[in-house]
């Protein structure tokens, strides 16, 4: 069995999983299905080979019943449970839990009480003051959910812009199957994807072979595609399913490919800058090339005139580099090209060399396993971060408070201590810190007594519930938690979550001033739904001398991989070097860096 859509299963065991919530199942069964989407989503493995050989059950997570149901939506192309359980509900009553401050409890109240089951009708009813008179919800709660409406709204509304990490998986598959198309020599992503932004509103491919139709022939019949917008002589556009992403496909001649390639990654604002300082030089730059302009065209140019057609004035482009050579410039890594500086930067030789990447990471910070609420054991974890070629790992479970997710009291904290030494006796060349992510509390104290933190090697302190404070009460709240000498690293900083939850209010640079002052790491987290912080921040943060940890906060050995890139991508566009990262360091380097001044 070929060709069965991983994203299609994921998001129907997700799916389920949320109208099981929904239906009020217990948060055992629900769990189960989000373990066993996790699972989907992490196989290497061709999934419809595993169908195949009847095989789904040994992966762990996934029982009977669900690879039952994984099976029958390979080979009918339905799931009946979700079929069934989704008839219960309005249509679009999933697009409620997209709304920040309402859970499925919430929803359901909704929706049996006032019949309220999409955006739309929420927003209604909230304006009619109706929300405010079910048990448990309050004026407050319903003027919450009026500003947590604005926050969907515009999430949706951005032109349906998508975040990264949700489009990359397919925009990499389908990469993949363009390069097999017949006659293309090279391939890649380019636009915001290939920038690596954190929200993208369509996926642009660029490929070079000598005859386009071929290769959009081969791209039609990619197993995603839902439609087929247009199709011209060097352009194709489809929609996919599911995540109803557009896709964009160039095809050119391969001694186009370079041009065209740094013509569509943009940044517009970065092709406007360099396209005045080319004019300069008396060259053009445009989607079909670099050329050289003859004597008098150059002032036509200057006047905007500029007419490149004479093909003997063609420059030969075969890299990106040679374009950036031919201006004089250093090249400019894809993440740099927004017109922050980097042209003026390339300019004077002055961008940095050194920006962070994968080979230079050396140990994964931030991690849950089932101590708390990740999904893999601790020796799990351990052996799967050796096998990345990592050479230490914090451990660091949610804490005390964090009841909702698993975390530790301090009688469970210790007894991890000793299952830690257990897993460094037996997995050798790895080295597990002991250490937490401490809840910065309302007050902004840490989680444990400073008896207990002063025994880790490594505190994390973040925020996760807000108690609706406004802005001056969360700056003071995380600048008092920098007073405790015991914090390391401040985690996931704002607590936004792309497209669903706001930034805290706070005053980040003050609060970065403070940090730089007390010595404390800032985190950049790799949770595609966070990437937190942003490269803004990331560059604050840098002005500042602060030092940077590159976190997975990973749940699971799966997203040990899974979300570095999406780290590694905010602290590349706000300019980190090597040096500015803790885990690029040796442990014993990492230990010192993130030590208080
Ligand atoms: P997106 O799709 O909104 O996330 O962002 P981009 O940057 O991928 O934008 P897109 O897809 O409209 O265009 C891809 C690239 O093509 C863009 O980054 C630069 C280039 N491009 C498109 N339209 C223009 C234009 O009108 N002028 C210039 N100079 N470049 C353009
Ligand atoms: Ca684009
Ligand atoms: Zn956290």
């Amino acid at each position: 069995m070929s060709n069965v859509d991983k994203t299609a299963v994921v998001k129907a065991l997700r799916d389920l999983g949320a109208y099981l919530q929904l239906n009020g199942e217990n948060a055992f069964k629900v769990r189960a299905y989000d373990i066993a989407a996790e699972r989907i989503a992490g196989l290497t493995d061709d999934l419809g080979a595993i169908i195949e050989k009847k095989a789904l059950t040994s992966l762990p997570g996934i029982g009977e019943s669900i690879a039952k149901k994984i099976e029958e939506l390979a080979t009918t192309g339905k799931m009946t449970a979700l079929e069934e359980i989704r008839a219960k509900f309005p249509p679009k009553i999933l697009e409620l839990m997209t709304v920040p401050d309402l859970g499925p409890k919430k929803a359901r109240a909704l929706f049996e009480q006032l019949g309220v089951g999409s955006i739309e009708e929420l927003e209604k009813a909230c304006q009619e003051q109706r929300v405010r008179t079910l048990k448990g919800f309050g004026q407050k709660t319903e003027e919450k959910l009026i500003n947590g409406l604005q926050v969907a709204k515009r999430a949706a509304s951005t032109g349906g812009r998508k975040r990264l990490g949700d489009v990359l998986p397919q925009a990499d598959a389908l990469l993949e199957w363009i390069k097999q198309a017949p006659g293309v020599k090279r391939a890649s992503l380019g636009g915001s994807v290939r920038r690596q932004k954190e929200t993208v509103a369509d996926v642009d491919i660029i490929a070079s072979a000598p005859d386009a139709q071929p290769v959009f022939a081969h791209f039609h019949k990619f197993p995603l595609v839902a439609e087929l917008i247009g199709a011209g002589e060097s352009k194709s556009s489809v929609r996919l399913k599911d995540t109803d992403l557009q896709v964009d496909l160039r095809v050119l001649p391969d001694e186009d490919f370079a041009s065209a390639l740094h013509h569509f990654t943009g940044s517009k604002g970065h092709h406007i800058k360099l396209r005045g300082l080319a004019l300069e030089k008396g060259l053009t730059i445009s989607e079909w090339g670099v050329f050289r302009m003859k004597e008098g065209e150059n002032a036509a140019a200057k006047a905007g005139v500029a007419k490149h057609e004479s093909a003997e004035a063609k420059l030969p482009i075969r890299d990106e580099a040679d374009l950036y050579a031919l201006l004089g410039m250093q090249f400019v890594p894809p993440e740099l090209r927004e017109d922050w500086g980097e042209i003026e930067a390339a300019l004077a030789h002055e961008l940095p060399e050194d920006l962070i990447s994968r080979k230079d990471i050396v140990g994964n910070v931030h991690a849950h396993t089932t101590w708390s609420d990740g999904i893999n054991s601790l020796e799990e974890m351990a052996r799967a971060a050796k096998a990345l070629g990592l050479t230490y790992y914090t451990v660091t479970e949610h804490s005390q408070t964090s009841g909702y997710a698993g975390g530790l009291s301090i009688e469970k904290l210790k007894q991890q201590w000793d299952e830690i030494d257990r897993v460094n006796e037996v997995v050798k060349g790895i080295r597990l810190l002991k250490g937490i992510e401490s809840d910065i509390l309302e007050d902004g104290s840490l989680d444990y007594p400073d008896s207990v933190l002063e025994k880790l090697d490594v505190v994390i302190g973040s925020i996760h519930q807000r108690y609706s404070q406004d802005e001056d009460q969360m700056t003071k709240r995380v600048l008092k938690a920098f007073d405790n000498p015991h914090l390391h690293i401040w985690g996931h900083p704002t607590g936004r979550l792309i497209n669903k939850r706001e930034p805290a209010p706070m005053r980040m640079e003050e609060i970065l001033d403070k940090a730089a002052k007390k010595g404390i790491t800032i985190e950049v987290n790799g949770c595609p739904e966070r990437m937190d912080l942003s490269p803004e921040h990331v560059r604050k943060a840098l002005e500042r001398g602060l030092k940077l940890s590159i976190s997975t906060d990973a749940h699971s050995t799966n997203e040990l991989t899974v979300h570095l890139p999406f780290a590694l991508a905010s602290a590349r566009k706000g300019w980190a070097r090597v040096g500015d990262v803790v885990n690029t360091r040796d442990v014993k380097g990492f230990l010192k860096a993130i030590r208080r001044n």
